[in-house]
């Protein structure tokens, strides 16, 4: 980790109180509307806030103890999970229309009682994942389908860890990217070790990966990297759309419970624990690492649940007096400027090589364009042939580099990905964009310089 320097900020706050009896469960940030949602399982209600005027505008009573929320691909639904009852809400947001669906087929061994919901994830029009736990434990049940017309509830077994063995529903996450191309989810442990999942919307398939320590996941606007909090260490790891390692990062203070990224700045990154901070990834390295200082008298955490408004300014959380009482507060803090709404990486493109070369070093060159904010970078990334590992050959501001040293007759494959400066990364493309075979002549090389600054 590099540059991990820590600064302590006072930033702009406020704090509404959530009312007599209110305690948090997750705070949903709704960018068509510019309001806040909070489920509040002590009051058995969603509450809506009005960030601009400061103040709760409304309260939905919905089924008992409301957990998880997520809101329709139209933005016109908000679905909720009871974790006091077997059933789910839906919300229609223009009228707070109010329609329980009751889900009854939640049983499963070993625990006689049935399931409730916990957690639910919408992932298109049709399908919203939904997981669920016994009353009075935090362990995690199965994972089941919610068909969104009919409202038919059927488990999801094909959420298998790598050796094949079930797994059993969200132990407190399931994060939808922006593009909802990805969702995000953290089983309960099972037989194997604890696992990473990325559910795919095109493909309504799963893909897992093992992971010792993982607690929260957050995924970036198109899921390209993905970031789960340790559950022992406050340390975070950063993934790649295939749930490889890219990089550690260390935080200051306790184990993370809560994740968020910054969707108008996805270069930024927001941990909560006991404390709130920001770690800035830049160009390869940690560049910063700020801790909010919470309001005089509060504590941050220890919650999972944040959001944050659609053009990066403001993050919002649960705050309490102290560890021990649940929350019944929301803080607003001012992360940063208003930010443009640039949610789109950039597109590049390899342009294709010849079959085979003359010489062992060539130029690569390549094509791209970022819609808001304009490309930062450009990474480059090569391997030997169709089994290699990807690697990284350059980062660079041009749009060509020579690459340089290779083995004569052997094949390389290259891809290229656009960062633009608001921090979207644009996802690998699943193969090689060109590929080539090198030749042996070495001469007529100029320059061997290659420009580095390291991708994230
Ligand atoms: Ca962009």
């Amino acid at each position: 980790v590099v540059g991990n320097a820590l600064s302590r900020e006072q930033a702009e706050q406020w704090v509404i109180d959530l009312g007599a009896g209110s305690r948090t469960s997750r705070i949903l940030f709704d960018s068509h509307r510019d309001l806040i949602y909070v489920t509040d399982f002590g009051n058995d209600q969603v509450i809506v806030v009005s960030p601009v005027e400061r103040r709760v505008i409304s309260r939905i009573d919905v089924g008992k103890r409301p957990r998880g929320m997520s809101i329709s691909i139209d933005s016109r639904v908000l679905y909720v999970a009871h974790s006091g009852e077997p059933s789910i809400a839906s919300i229609e947001l223009d009228s707070g229309a109010v329609t329980k669906h009751p889900v009854p087929s939640l049983y499963d061994w070993p625990v006689e009682e049935p399931y409730y919901p916990w957690e639910i994830a919408v992932a298109n029009e049709r399908l919203a994942l939904l997981s669920s736990n016994p009353p009075g434990f935090a362990s995690g049940g199965p994972l089941y389908g919610v068909d969104l017309r009919t409202f038919e509830v059927a488990p999801r077994n094909d959420m298998r860890d790598q050796d094949g063995y079930p797994l059993r529903g969200a132990r407190s996450t399931m994060q939808i990217s922006r593009d909802r191309t990805t969702i995000g989810i953290i089983p309960e442990y099972a037989v194997s070790w604890p696992q990473l999942v990325r559910y795919d919307t095109a493909n309504d398939s799963f893909f897992s990966v093992g992971s010792r320590d993982a607690r929260d996941i957050w995924l970036n606007n198109n899921a390209s990297r993905m970031i789960s909090a340790n559950v022992i260490a406050p340390a975070l790891t950063v993934y790649d759309q295939d749930l490889r390692i890219i990089r550690p990062i260390e935080l200051t203070d306790s184990p993370a419970l809560g994740l968020a990224f910054n969707p108008a700045a996805p270069k930024y990154v927001y941990a909560l624990a006991y404390t709130l901070q920001e770690v800035r990834l830049d160009l390869g390295r940690q560049t910063r690492l700020i801790e909010y200082q919470a309001p005089e008298g509060y504590l941050h955490g220890p919650f999972h649940s944040m959001a944050m408004s659609d053009n990066g300014e403001w993050l919002y959380t649960p705050l309490t007096l102290t560890a021990e009482v649940p929350p019944g507060k929301l803080l607003a803090v001012r992360v940063g400027p208003p930010r443009p709404a640039d949610y789109l990486a950039p597109v590049s493109q390899m342009k294709p090589l010849a079959e085979a070369q003359a010489r062992n070093w060539w130029e690569l060159s390549w094509t791209g364009s970022d819609d808001v904010s304009g490309v930062d970078y450009y990474a480059v990334e090569y391997r030997t042939g169709e089994k290699g590992d990807w690697k990284l050959r350059a980062t660079t501001t041009d749009t060509n580099a020579l690459f340089t040293g290779a083995t004569p007759a052997q094949r390389y494959d290259f891809r290229v990905y656009g960062v633009d400066v608001a921090g979207n990364i644009e996802r690998y493309p699943d193969g090689a964009e060109t590929t080539t075979v090198a030749g042996a002549d070495t001469s007529g090389l100029s320059k061997t310089f290659l420009p580095q600054l390291g991708a994230w």
